[in-house]
């Protein structure tokens, strides 16, 4: 496939009600969108990357310079690029994964788009529905806590997941039980804001009957999840931990995690995101998709990726109105507790011109 030039635009989107995490507050949603211009398709990649480095080394900034830097030069020497090589093209840089993974798949989904096959049919995702899950932010209060996770299970959400950090983990835990009793399938993730040391407070989880406890310590401490997993009943999954297939490998091996929350833009893409799937698969552990506040198109790819046989529990794969009142594609909305899996050639699913002109902040054509 030849490509013309890559569009790279910068979008900002307002979030319904401001989302905290154990490492920051976001009101606001800045993405990196590119789009792949070829003779003959239109492919779109999101980058993951947040502006700021409270959830990784990666950060919008830094990702346009590594494109136009490191990558585009690479681009220009290569004729014929298919989304199977962009990986092996950019393999001796080192890291930027967020970055490669943006790439990747605005390369799949002009390809794809050409082929007319869509990003689950590449995949082989069978499943025509994926049921979602929903990541409930830290609140002020537990009232406030309680208002919104009522209002999520209204809506029909298959899972819950409480955002957690020190001061504010046991209690939200008991308290969302409490009101809504055993039946709720109800997870909560640290990003990595404990230590191995807050493991007796951690093992008081155990009472609540959690389908897992999410990346509780920093990033790069693996054993420190496996020790923490042995003193503790709530099975550990990882996130920040997972950069590829060979990570996950180990993780697995040295007993640091029951359960992995697949995000294809940290491990460089949905490519690399499909062998973790299987490396998972292989050692019968259970894998979910992960989510970064995407827009429809980022989501359009997470659904097709959780409609794969390995993701045998709910993803944060919401509805669009999640985050924002008004998507840059059509939104994608909760039916039966999950959504359908597009089926039209690549993503599925385009930008709206109107709205993507509204939220962009700036575009500029990297000419190949
Ligand atoms: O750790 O899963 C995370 C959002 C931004 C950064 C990290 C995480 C999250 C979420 C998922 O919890 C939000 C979503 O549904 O997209
Ligand atoms: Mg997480």
């Amino acid at each position: 496939m030849k490509i013309d030039s890559i569009e790279l635009r910068r979008i900002r989107l307002p979030l319904v009600s401001p989302f905290r995490t154990s490492f920051g507050t976001q009101t606001e949603r800045e993405v990196l969108l590119l789009r792949v211009r070829t003779p003959e398709a239109e492919g779109w990649g999101e980058c993951v990357a947040m502006s700021e480095l409270g959830y990784s080394a990666e950060y919008t900034d830094g990702v346009e310079d590594v494109l136009e830097r490191f990558f585009l030069p690479d681009l220009r020497a290569v004729d014929g690029l298919t989304a199977h090589g962009v990986a092996p093209l950019l393999a001796h840089h080192k890291g930027h994964r967020m970055a490669k993974a943006a790439l990747e798949m605005a390369v799949l989904d002009a390809e794809l788009r050409i082929r007319g096959v869509s990003f689950a049919q590449s995949f082989g995702a069978l499943a025509t529905h994926v049921p979602s899950g929903v990541s409930v932010g830290i609140m002020d209060s537990i009232p406030a806590l309680l208002d919104a996770v009522d209002g999520y299970l209204q809506e029909g959400y298959a899972r819950i997941k409480l955002k957690v950090e020190p001061g504010w983990d046991v209690e939200p835990v008991r308290a969302v039980r409490e009101r809504f009793g055993d039946d709720v399938l109800l997870q909560v993730d640290a990003n990595t804001a404990y230590t191995l040391g807050d493991a007796a407070q951690l093992a008081k989880l155990d009472d609540f009957d959690l389908l897992l406890i999410e990346q509780p310590l920093d990033e790069e401490d693996i054993l420190g999840h496996a020790d923490l997993a042995k003193k503790i009943k709530t099975p550990v999954c990882l996130d920040e931990s997972i950069v590829s297939a060979h990570s996950a490998a180990a993780a697995i091996r040295l007993g640091a995690c029951e359960i992995v929350n697949i995000k294809p833009g940290r491990v460089g893409g949905y490519l690399e995101a499909l062998r973790i799937h299987e490396v998972c698969r292989a050692h019968g552990v259970p894998v979910w998709c992960g989510g970064m506040l995407e827009t429809g198109l980022g989501r359009a790819a997470n659904v097709a990726l959780a409609a794969l046989p390995g993701f045998t529990l709910p993803g944060d794969v919401s509805g669009s109105d999640r985050f924002y009142t008004t998507d840059i594609t059509a939104p994608f909305v909760l039916r039966d507790g999950g959504l359908d899996v597009p089926t039209g050639p690549g993503l599925g699913v385009e930008p709206l011109p109107e709205a993507l002109d509204e939220m962009t902040v700036s575009a500029r054509e990297l000419v190949l």
